[in-house]
């Protein structure tokens, strides 16, 4: 007799929304991956990229890395065959402890990031490389730590913005450099348009939520930090400012008042390409409050992204929207600082030996070309070949015959081609683990729903069985998932187990929207928020953010963005051909006047080129964009070699050594026409 029954598990990725999925088994086989009705965030739907490839590449054995692959052709060329998992861990370790003996440990460098989000699969593996003492790549460099940097400054945190639910007390939504209708598709569909207050929408680009908001500013990329300050001005001129609250709870008005003399809305009109009636109009908006900040991950990755954040950030510290219902100010929720737990404990860092050693993913490819500097490289929960600057230069290195390479993977990704040693990672409907959006102030269980496809194996098991091969005895390198996990949820949900919190789904941490800061102290030196800031100082940054714009592209150079696609999680499902149906050729987008100024039309081959590399694609045309700025999406496969990022020189940002990729400029061509 054929028995069905269905398990309860939750979308680990790394976005904001978190859903609620359902697994439909026939005899303990996944038949369909659904969205749970009963969530509260998915309400029975999952995004269209998830709902196609959780039911395509991703239970598709053709598509998957099913057991260890040891290389047999020459760098790149994705020649594998199949070995046991003893004969990987033995020549992984061997190898291992020849670098280890000969030029050190910290020339084995590791990439992670954010393959999965969940808590063990991610943050386990980082106590063998603490252990081993290997180099990591700070992960938050290639995605969004200059926002960090420079809301610490200001709040003395970044990971404790506003609880979602607090959006039925806010009168005005501000949402500043973040593509909901492709990063957080539930909270476009839903928690958007269900909050009462006004929208108001600050992007270069005309997206979904920029189209459905009540007022949609659309500055040139990297002018933000002056929209700011002619929104200041603005508010100070009628009125708006919160001076009571600035007096007792923040450091550095007095100062920072004289700058926003000169920055009028007709000034920020000037400066930022945004019409000054409407610089107005989102003052008055946001000013009036309570109102809600939601400063977006794509608006940091610009050459000045901290002072851009440092500066959009002064909005509720000037109008005091913080601390109280319906006002906060978000860029992520982190799962420790508003779920209590400790992911630092998962991680290990007490396992470390000797001082941490770090690059950039900036400096990443230029560090695997030095062999002085690397010997071995791994890369797990990452696809560095796609997602990575200096794509051309890190191939390169990455053909290093000498450089040992090992990505763990589910699937074998372009940098997988370049490995020594593939090893098969499960994917999350195959373990038990903790997961959280980082937007909702919740808690998922993330349930196994099947045995791990082939030979694969969760990520924390890969580690521990390497760490046994390399002879480690720290008991920490052995610990059981469950203990992990019953830690944690004892943290964030006491005297919930896991099998409690599988049986909900997901759920919620406080019964009642968190008000963070509401006793207006801040974890900065001062204890309030920081408008001026010496600690900012001391590192070479102005003490107060600067009301500058980036200069405009010169030379017919176009600025180009290069957001998050609709239908990729990062590079993820690049390989899932519902997925490619839907993705069409790669495009450009651009303005319609920069199309006829070049003499392009819509749909021809074009050659974006610059100083970095060079890309085909399909051109696009669309008054989405502001002239000047051309739009292709992040992440595809890379489809003769490359994708965007060939063209991305891993510009550093101002703060965070993080990446400014929003920062490029191009030309754009007719292809087949030479320089
Ligand atoms: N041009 C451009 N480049 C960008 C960006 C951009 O906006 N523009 N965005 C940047 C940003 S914000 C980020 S965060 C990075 C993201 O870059 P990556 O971290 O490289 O993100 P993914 O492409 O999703 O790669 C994750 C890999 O993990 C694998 N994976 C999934 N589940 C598991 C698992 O359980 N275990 C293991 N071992 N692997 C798993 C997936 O198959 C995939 O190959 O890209 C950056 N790159
Ligand atoms: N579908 C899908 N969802 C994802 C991802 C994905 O790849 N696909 N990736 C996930 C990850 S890793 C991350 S970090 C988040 C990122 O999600 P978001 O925070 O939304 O960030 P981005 O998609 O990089 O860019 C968002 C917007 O920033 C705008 N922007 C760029 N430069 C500027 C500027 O100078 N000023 C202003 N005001 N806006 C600017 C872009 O036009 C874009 O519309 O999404 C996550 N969710
Ligand atoms: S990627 Fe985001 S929107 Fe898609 S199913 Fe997962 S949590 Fe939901
Ligand atoms: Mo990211």
């Amino acid at each position: 007799m054929t028995e069905t029954d269905i398990v309860r598990t939750t979308c680990p990725r790394d976005c904001y929304d978190g859903c609620g999925i359902v697994v439909h088994r026939r005899d303990g086989r996944i038949r369909r991956v659904l969205g749970d009705p009963d969530h509260p965030v998915s309400r029975g739907g999952l995004c269209g990229k998830c709902a196609i490839a959780y039911n395509g590449a991703w239970l598709d054995p053709e598509r998957r890395v099913l057991r260890p692959l040891r290389r047999i052709g020459p760098k790149g060329a994705g020649q594998f065959a199949p070995a046991t998992w003893d004969e990987a861990l033995a020549a992984i370790a061997g190898r291992l402890g020849a670098i280890i003996d000969g030029p050190g440990a910290e020339t084995v460098v590791h990439a992670h990031y954010t393959g999965t989000c969940s808590i063990v699969a991610t943050n386990f593996p980082n106590r063998f490389f603490h252990r081993l003492g290997a180099t990591e790549v700070e992960p938050d460099t290639v995605c969004n730590n200059a926002g960090y940097a420079a809301l610490e400054y200001v709040y003395g945190t970044a990971v404790k913005g506003f609880d979602p639910r607090t959006a039925r007390d806010a009168a005005a939504i501000l949402v500043w450099g973040c593509n909901p209708s492709a990063s957080a598709p539930h909270a476009h569909r839903y928690w958007l348009p269900e909050a009462p207050g006004k929208k108001i929408v600050v992007d270069p680009v005309r997206h979904d939520t920029a189209q459905a908001a009540d007022l949609h500013l659309q500055p040139f990329p990297g002018s933000d930090a002056a929209l700011a300050f002619a929104m200041m001005h603005v508010l100070r001129r009628e009125g708006l400012v919160d001076a009571g609250y600035l007096a007792a709870h923040a450091v550095g008005w007095e100062e920072l008042s004289p700058r926003l003399d000169a920055c009028t809305p007709e000034w920020g009109e000037a400066e930022t390409g945004v019409p000054a009636a409407d610089i107005v109009a989102a003052a008055r908006l946001y000013g009036a409050g309570p109102s809600l900040l939601w400063i977006g991950q794509g608006l940091q990755r610009q050459p000045q992204g901290g002072n851009v954040v440092r500066s959009v950030a002064l909005l509720p510290a000037v109008t005091g929207n913080i601390g109280k219902p319906g006002a906060g100010v978000y860029y992520l929720n982190g799962k420790g600082a508003t779920r209590g737990m400790d992911l630092g404990a998962v991680g290990g860092a007490q396992l470390r030996r000797g001082p941490p050693q770090s690059i950039g993913h900036m400096g990443l490819a230029a560090h695997l070309a030095d062999p002085a500097k690397a010997q071995a490289f791994f890369c797990w929960n990452m696809n560095v070949a796609a997602s990575a600057p200096n794509q051309k230069a890190l191939l390169a290195a990455l053909s290093r015959e000498d450089l040992f390479t090992v990505v763990v993977d589910p699937f074998p990704t372009d940098t997988a081609r370049y490995a020594d040693w593939v090893l098969p990672a499960a994917t999350f409907l195959e373990f038990d683990d903790l997961a959280g959006s980082y937007f909702h102030i919740s808690l998922g269980a993330q349930a196994k729903a099947a045995e791990p496809m082939g030979e694969s194996l969760p990520n924390s098991e890969i580690f521990r069985r390497l760490a046994r091969a390399m002879g480690y005895e720290e008991p920490e390198l052995y610990e059981s998932d469950r203990s992990i996990i019953d830690r944690q949820l004892a943290l964030a949900l006491p005297g919930v187990g896991f099998d409690q919190l599988a049986a909900a789904g997901t759920m919620p941490v406080g019964k009642e929207a968190a008000v963070y800061f509401a006793d207006g102290r801040f974890p900065t030196p001062s204890g309030r928020i920081e408008i001026a800031s010496a600690a900012a100082e001391a590192a070479g940054h102005g003490r107060l953010p600067s009301p500058v714009a980036d200069a405009r592209p010169a030379g017919g150079r176009l600025r180009l963005l290069t957001p998050a696609s609709r239908w990729l999680m990062n590079s993820s499902y690049g390989n899932d051909a519902g997925v490619a149906g839907k993705l069409g050729p790669a495009f450009v987008t651009l303005h319609p006047d920069d199309a006829a100024e070049r003499g392009l039309a819509a749909g021809e081959r074009v050659t974006l080129r610059n100083e970095t590399g060079s890309l085909s694609l399909e051109l696009a045309v669309a008054p989405v964009v502001p002239r000047g700025v051309a739009l292709s999406d992040k992440s595809r496969w890379l489809a003769g070699g490359a994708n965007v990022n060939i063209l991305n020189p891993g510009l550093v940002s101002d703060m965070g050594r993080s990446t400014a990729l929003h920062g490029v400029e191009v030309e754009v061509v007719r292809s087949g026409v030479s320089a």
